[in-house]
């Protein structure tokens, strides 16, 4: 994997690859151990996928082949408590304009997570709970309460969008999972599978993607499971067949591609705060005046046009979720 140095007047938008990060000298290092690399001093690097060719080869494959089993269980029914105060984004800009690093750093990834395959998905539930367990992604989604949530999502890019999920409340996984008193957090990880997954052969990345919430924060009605998105089956771009859904955060909380759960009383470490601590932290709220230490928070470009909006608290969330956080002064709740 090649790293091509792209300086800020070469970035195509000026604010919009914030989570190419600035590498840290331990990362660097690392880096130098990997394998070849480009670097010139001091620059935003970029890492850069350089296969296309292979990937369409494995998108006309196998994995990308296979029917989704789920998708007979949509659509379904839509819960109207989740309201928008805008029109939702087409289902072609949110399903082909994807953050996802396991598949590479740019935003046009949709077609090489074609070849990540989603059967069979094990999911397993662990740590500080009654009982561990491993249960296939089908067994789950036949257990959960299935609806349609439209919510916003807010990018810490500062891009944004408006879809109709499909999935469970997080609440209904918390119960099935029994956590201990005890616990704490929710740590989710991600699937590992470099051989499909090229975003994961760049080892300077902390692999697997990991998030974590409050089991308070996990069981705010709001935190939602999605597994599908415009009355159908997740797209493999989007996180299938399993993701999370917490609008009031950035975009980055919102996991995908899910196979583990645990309960834990330690404050999980993120990826992107392992990363960059010094950018993205744990709780990650939405808030406009909190600037991005390299561009503000106040507004945001609505997907797939160049309309920009004012930022809300909360990302408009805050008559859900602002109680979470009273009492919490001393810590970095918005970034
Ligand atoms: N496993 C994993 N989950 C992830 C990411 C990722 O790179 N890997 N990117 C996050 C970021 S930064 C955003 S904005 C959303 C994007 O979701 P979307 O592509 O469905 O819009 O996924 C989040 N979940
Ligand atoms: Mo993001």
């Amino acid at each position: 994997m090649l790293l091509k140095i792209k300086r800020g007047w070469e970035l195509k938008e000026s604010q919009a690859t914030p989570e190419n990060v600035y590498l840290d000298r331990r990362r660097l290092l690392k880096m130098a151990v990997a394998g070849p690399v480009l670097l010139a001093g001091g620059g935003l690097l970029t890492a850069c996928d350089d296969a296309p060719a292979q990937a369409t080869q494995l998108a006309a494959g196998e994995a990308a082949a296979m029917p989704d089993p789920s998708a007979k269980l949509y659509p379904v029914q839509r819960n109207m408590r989740y309201r928008l105060d805008r029109d939702l984004t087409a289902e072609k800009d949110a399903t082909s304009y994807n953050n996802y690093y396991e598949f590479g750093s740019s935003k046009n990834i949709w077609q090489k997570a074609q070849a990540l395959p989603i059967r069979p998905w094990v999911v397993s539930i662990a740590g500080m709970v009654e009982k561990p367990m491993e249960i296939g992604i089908d067994d789950l989604l036949a257990k959960m309460p299935l609806e349609e949530r439209l919510y916003r999502h807010r990018c810490v890019e500062a891009w944004s969008m408006a879809v109709p999920w499909s999935g469970f409340a997080l609440k209904a996984l918390v119960d099935f999972a029994r956590p201990l008193g005890a616990a704490k957090y929710l740590k989710m990880e991600s699937f590992e599978n470099p051989e499909v997954a090229g975003g994961q052969k760049a080892s300077w990345y902390p692999w697997p993607y990991v998030e974590g919430l409050t089991i308070a924060e996990a069981t705010n009605d709001l935190a939602f499971m999605a597994t599908g998105i415009y009355s159908k089956a997740m797209p493999k771009q989007n996180g299938a067949p399993l993701r999370l859904a917490v609008p009031w955060k950035y975009g980055f909380k919102s996991i995908k591609g899910i196979v583990r759960f645990e309960f834990t009383d330690r404050r999980p470490v993120s990826f992107w705060q392992e990363i960059q601590a010094a950018e993205y932290g744990f709780w990650a709220n939405v808030n406009p005046k909190v600037p991005h230490p390299r561009w503000s928070q106040a507004s945001e470009r609505v997907l797939g046009g160049n309309e920009r909006v004012p930022t809300l608290p909360f990302n408009g969330y805050g008559e859900f979720v602002a109680g979470l956080y009273t009492g919490m002064e001393n810590e970095k709740l918005y970034m």
